[in-house]
This record gives C-alpha cells, structure tokens and sequence, in this order.
C-alpha cells in the first residue's frame, strides 16, 4: 500500500500502489469491500467467489438497514414500535422484523446460501421457492440492541457464515449447529455516528465505514490488532448481586482500581447494545463480559451462542483476542440448539487470561 503522499491521498484509502492521482486533488474513494476481498483472493487468501459474493450480499442488506435507521422516525414508521413477543421471549420491535427481511431478501434467492437461521425466526428459514441451493448457511442477528433504537443510541447487525455438512438437499436445523471454530466468515455493522461494517474470513478483521455519496463501504483500517492489555472493562453491573464469585471478585478488584489488587486504574462502559460494546473491544481493547448469572434460573445466561456470541469470538480471536464462557472457548462449545443461550467474556488477550484466573481459582 502506497505510503502517505505530498498532497495526496492518505495511503489507507488509496486503490492500489501506483494509482494515479489528478494533479493533488485526490480523487480516490478507497478500496470498496469488493475489491478488498477480491484484492485478498488474488493475493493468496482462500477466499472463494461465492463467499466473496455472500459477504456482499449481507453487506447490501446492512447499507438498507443503515438507511432505515439513519431515518428514524423521519419515515413515519415508528421503528421501535412493538410487535410480538420472539422465540427469546422478547418483544420484537417493528425494525427488528424489516431487519430480519431485508436480511433475508438480499441472500436467499442468490444461490451461496442453502438456509437461514435468525433470532427474529424460531425455526430455520429454507431458500425461496427455485432458488438454487448454495454452499453456505446464514446465520444472524438481524437487529442487535433493539432497545437502543427509541433513543436514537448505537444498534448493529450481526452475522455468522459456516460451511454446509452436506452436499445434497434442504439443510435441517442439527445442520446448523457447528461449533464456532467452523466459521468461515463472521462480521457485524454498527449503526452509529458513522455506519461501520466489520469482518474476518479467516484473513484478519477489517473495518470498512458506509461513503453515502457513492453508496459503498470503503476500507478505514485493515488487520486490526486487539490491544493485549485492558483498561476498560464492558458489563452491566445492575446485576452485580447475580453473578458468579469468579466474576465479582474480578469486577471489583478492577473498580478497585490503582489501590486495589490490580494496582491499575479501569474505565467501564456499558452501551446496551453487544455489537457496538464489541465494536469498541475490537476497535481500542478491553473486555466485554455478559456472564452466567442467577437473576432469572430459567435463563442463566442472555446472549446467544450461534449468531452473536461465535461471530464475536472469531472477531476477537482473528484480532489477537480471546472469547471465553469463563470455563471454555467459546468456539469449542458443541450447540445443542439454534438459539441456545451462553456466558460470553471476549476482548484483549491478556484481560481474558487474568480472568480466567479468577476463574480456576474460584473453580
Ligand atoms: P441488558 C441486547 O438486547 C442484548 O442482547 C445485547 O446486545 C446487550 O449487550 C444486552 O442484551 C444488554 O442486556 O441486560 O443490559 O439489557
């Protein structure tokens, strides 16, 4: 990549080495999320064409969400207004349910996917009627953080792609549930102040931010590295009096701080929404921990394994980081079903191993 140049583009969004520049204006609008993956493809990384195409497609249902969003309520449809209670016993709010469908009508006639599953869905959804059977199965969220969405606060989408088992056929459910390991592709947007998109298939993870002028998501920072050490640490501490020994004594030896056992300072944040708490880890380092807890026995632990957890530990263990349930690797647990509830803790490498001491100790 070309380095900085008098006048010129800065390097990091310059097309290629070489490109010409009209006089100084610089008249690039940097690599697009197509042309990186194809630039990847070519380099060497096995990166097939329909993978390349499927990325594209969850990429294209984003940029409509983002729209959407970006909107509010200036398109008189309230978006946080309710609809039914979903298979996680929440109430689903009328952007979640546009989310889930444009979600799905960007990648199920196209071919690279043979079915989908989505927390807006309780069972999986096949392909629309004649389309062809593709390679891959679709997992997501389409909309994370939907209560963020009536106070005009950061919301994200979330999205896990893993490999068909089989060759032949309409995949069942039981198709669905590989261990996170098998991702081949994982990767989120965020709708914030800016809208990002944000994704590893195997080759690093890599930021793109949504030009609205050209209607592309054009490449901000390649192979982003989580820092090994933490300063901030991401959990809702309302439920303090629910979790585990391990857990509280690791929180309050951070809220101790410099004088405490850690002997250094933390910050916390806590946005609400995963995908943007997430985003913050990958982008700047810390930990973001949802762990067991025992506020409700029915409901142990909050996120979901197959398309919110998993594509967050791929991220983070892609970046240099770990994911951990606080007992095992994230990507090693076997699911047991599509919507299958886990305790996540992920982010910088060394945080997570301190943790983890907490952890054996208190086993
Ligand atoms: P709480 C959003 O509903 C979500 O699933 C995650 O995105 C978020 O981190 C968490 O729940 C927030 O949970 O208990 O703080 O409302």
């Amino acid at each position: 990549m070309a380095g900085a140049r008098q006048g010129g583009c800065p390097a990091d969004i310059l097309f290629a080495e070489g490109t010409p520049e009209v006089g100084d204006t610089c008249m690039h609008h940097g690599t697009t999320l197509i042309q990186f993956l194809t630039q990847q493809q070519h380099g060497g990384a096995a990166i097939a064409d329909d993978l390349i195409g499927l990325i594209g497609d969850v990429a294209r249902a984003c940029k409509m969400i983002s729209d959407i969003v970006d909107h509010g309520d200036l398109r008189g449809e309230a978006l946080a207004g309710h609809g039914d209670i979903n298979v996680q016993g929440e109430t689903q709010k009328r952007l979640d349910l546009i989310a889930n469908d444009l979600m799905l009508r960007n990648t199920g006639w196209t071919g690279r996917v043979a079915g989908m599953a989505s927390e807006e869905m309780e069972h999986i959804s096949p392909v629309p009627e004649g389309a062809p059977l593709g390679r891959y199965l679709l997992l997501f969220d389409p909309l994370d953080g939907s209560s963020n969405i009536d106070v005009d606060a950061s919301i994200g989408t979330i999205f896990s792609i893993l490999p068909r088992t089989r060759r032949d056929g309409a995949p069942a459910t039981e198709e669905f549930l590989q261990p996170g390991r098998r991702q081949v592709c994982a990767g989120y947007a965020v709708y914030g102040p800016s809208t990002v998109f944000v994704f590893s298939t195997g080759h690093g993870v890599h930021v793109f931010t949504l030009d609205r002028n050209i209607g592309e998501f054009v490449l901000t920072r390649r192979d982003v590295r989580i820092p090994g050490q933490a300063t901030e640490f991401s959990i809702n501490s309302s439920n303090a009096r629910f979790w585990e020994p391990a857990v509280r004594e690791y929180i309050d030896d951070c809220v101790a701080g410099s004088d405490g056992p850690r002997g250094k300072n933390f910050n916390m944040r806590w946005i609400g929404a995963m995908v943007a708490d997430a985003h913050r880890v990958i982008s700047r380092g810390g930990v973001f921990m949802y762990p067991r807890d025992r506020k409700d026995p029915d409901k142990p632990s909050k996120l979901r394994l197959m398309y919110e957890v998993n594509p967050m530990a791929y991220l983070c263990e892609q970046a240099g980081g770990l994911g951990t349930t606080g007992y095992q690797d994230i990507l090693e647990v076997e699911p047991e079903h599509l919507h299958q509830r886990i305790a996540a803790m992920f982010g910088s490498r060394e945080e997570i191993r301190t943790l983890l001491e907490y952890h054996r100790r208190h086993r």
